[in-house]
């Protein structure tokens, strides 16, 4: 008995020691500005990331059950793509992902996101750890950022 009790307690200090800490969770409600060509919705999940694991951690992925695909996105020169090799957090730093920088990406949603609800996404580290995340969803003010590559076309909003 006593073994099995060190055992569970020892599995719950790995998952707290290792893991970067989620705190301002904000996922961005959608509008005409999030559809893609294809027809389906995407959108910003923001949130500070603090790293107190005592090592480096790079933020791989995710996954989510409001999207089929999440990615982690960087924004160059106004325009957002996917950050390659993912967002390094070093140890004992705080990474802020914000509309116009980094960001967690939720892509090919069926739906549009209203504002009011929550969403829960699971974060995962290059070191296979996973951190689950959840926030409001809210309207985000996007002027900083440029959802498709193209030039922005507000008289299409109407169409
Ligand atoms: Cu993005």
């Amino acid at each position: 008995m006593f073994a099995v009790f060190l055992t569970a307690a020892c599995a719950v200090v790995s998952v707290t020691s290792h893991v970067p800490i989620a705190t301002d969770v904000v996922i961005r409600a959608t509008d005409e500005m999030s559809a893609a060509p294809d027809g389906t919705f995407m959108t910003g999940v923001f949130m500070t990331l603090t790293n107190d694991t005592g090592h480096d951690v790079t933020l791989v992925g995710g996954k989510s059950d409001a999207a089929p695909m999440v990615e982690i996105h960087e924004v160059v020169d106004g325009i957002m793509r996917k950050k390659e090799g993912g967002l390094l957090i070093k140890n004992g730093e705080s990474a802020v992902l914000k509309p116009g920088g980094n960001h967690v990406m939720l892509m090919g949603m069926a739906q549009e996101l209203a504002a009011g609800g929550e969403v829960t996404v699971t974060l995962a580290f290059d070191d296979g750890s996973e951190l689950e995340v959840t926030g409001p969803v809210k309207v985000v003010n996007l002027e900083q950022e440029h959802y498709h590559s193209g030039e922005p076309s507000p008289s299409m909003s109407g169409m």
